[in-house]
């Protein structure tokens, strides 16, 4: 438990320094954070998916161990779904079910990877009938969006070639725009497509939309309303993410964030475990892309979303850790004395450039998210909050073996 002794000191010291705690913490209050269904589902590794008591057993359930984790973080009233891991029969009673529980639905997201007529890719099938089929899976979810209400619909690809020779790249890099056109054409009003890359993963020789570059190119061939989404996971390893950031921003491509970290591939693992350093590099870049008009509006409307996969850890902590961790790499980049940067910056102070960010990386924030915490009606410490509460024990009614993949 933090103290209100402890609070007024760190608000003092802050403001001494010549922060906007006040406008710091507004901007913490205002960020929305969507947490993926998947991720409060039974998921796994290539080798084993384990089997937890308590995972909900429907999409139901997902929404609401979503709402729970909305409920006391304050910043998560959205949830993205994955069809068909959340099928249901009625979209607009899931969306007002989701509604009832104060969430709403986010991101719609085609499962593109998981039917077995997908072996050789989906919209880059070689195949006519194939790739037919995955556009009418993608169509049908535009529709799903219309019932749901979502205004954002996150594409992710698995196509790709494991052996050099296995097909046509061009061929297949043709069919991806021919979709993608397709597909844009039938967007609800208003609503964007968020392309997201990954350099492999199924495919081992090549992916069809590899890295930003490649998803870049083909949101600029569809218009505006077409915007790169990054996942922290998705890199090579030592790519400069906060560089990818800033130039999408700049070029008003960013639409939206998958955040999960890893350590070797895309591990999923919980945000800010392994790298809080690049986490907060990458909030930094986003922060300071909404202190300039010429990017406010892009980073503005940036979707943050955790992408993540539970595969050994109890899932609503998980979440609730990871939209901790997210809070705090954002509250960090807030701290950052712009000013005082360009300055250094435009002098060539190398070393003074560098520590005024490390300073406000290595800025304890935890006082501060306590006071946004408690202005927000919300206990201070979430996770320990859901651990006291009698929620984790009501779950565990419902067995084990809840559906998600
Ligand atoms: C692919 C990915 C993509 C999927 C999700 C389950 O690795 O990041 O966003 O939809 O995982
Ligand atoms: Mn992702
Ligand atoms: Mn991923």
């Amino acid at each position: 438990m933090i103290s209100q002794a402890e609070i007024k000191l760190w608000v003092k010291v802050q403001e001494d320094k010549g922060i906007p705690v006040e406008t710091v913490k507004n901007r913490l209050k205002n960020l929305v954070i969507e947490t993926p269904s998947w991720g409060y589902a039974d998921c796994g590794t290539r080798f084993k998916v384990y089997k937890q008591v308590g995972v909900p057993r429907n999409p139901y359930e997902k929404l609401e161990d979503a709402a729970e984790v909305h409920r006391l973080t304050g910043v998560c009233p959205k949830v993205a779904i994955h069809i068909p891991w959340d099928k249901v029969d009625d979209y607009s009673h899931l969306k007002s079910y989701a509604n009832e529980l104060g969430l709403g639905i986010g991101a719609v997201n085609p499962n593109l990877f998981q039917d077995d007529n997908f072996v050789l890719g989906s919209v880059c099938h070689p195949r006519e009938e194939v790739r037919k089929k995955a556009i009418s899976h993608i169509l049908e979810c535009v529709e799903i969006m219309k019932l749901v209400g979502s205004d954002v619909l996150s594409l992710w690809f698995a196509d790709g070639t494991n052996y050099p020779g296995q097909d046509h790249i061009r061929k297949r890099k043709r069919y991806m725009l021919e979709a993608l056109s397709q597909i844009y054409e039938a967007l609800p009003e208003n609503a964007r497509m968020l392309i997201e890359y990954k350099f492999f993963e199924p495919a081992f020789y090549h992916t069809d939309l590899a890295d930003w570059g490649m998803s870049y190119n083909y949101c600029l061939k569809l218009g505006e309303r077409a915007q790169v989404l990054v996942d922290l996971g998705h890199h090579a390893q030592g790519t400069n993410i906060p560089h990818i950031v800033a130039l999408l921003l700049d070029e008003g491509k960013l639409g939206g964030f998958h955040f999960n970290n890893r350590k070797y591939a895309d591990d999923d693992l919980m945000v800010g475990t392994i790298d809080p350093y690049e986490l907060f590099l990458v909030c930094n870049e986003l922060i300071d892309g909404e202190n300039d008009p010429a990017t406010a509006e892009c980073a503005r409307n940036i979707t943050y979303m955790i992408d993540q996969c539970h595969s050994i850890e109890s899932k609503i902590p998980a979440m609730i850790k990871s939209v901790v961790n997210i809070q705090t790499a954002f509250a960090k980049a807030l701290l950052v004395q712009r000013d005082a940067l360009r300055q250094a910056q435009e002098e060539g102070d190398v070393i003074r450039s560098e520590s005024i960010l490390k300073d406000a990386f290595e800025t304890d924030v935890r006082p501060l998210l306590a006071l946004v915490r408690e202005e927000m009606g919300l206990p201070q410490d979430p996770l320990a909050s859901y651990l006291q509460s009698e929620y984790p024990k009501k779950i565990l009614e419902r067995g084990i073996g809840g559906q998600g993949w």
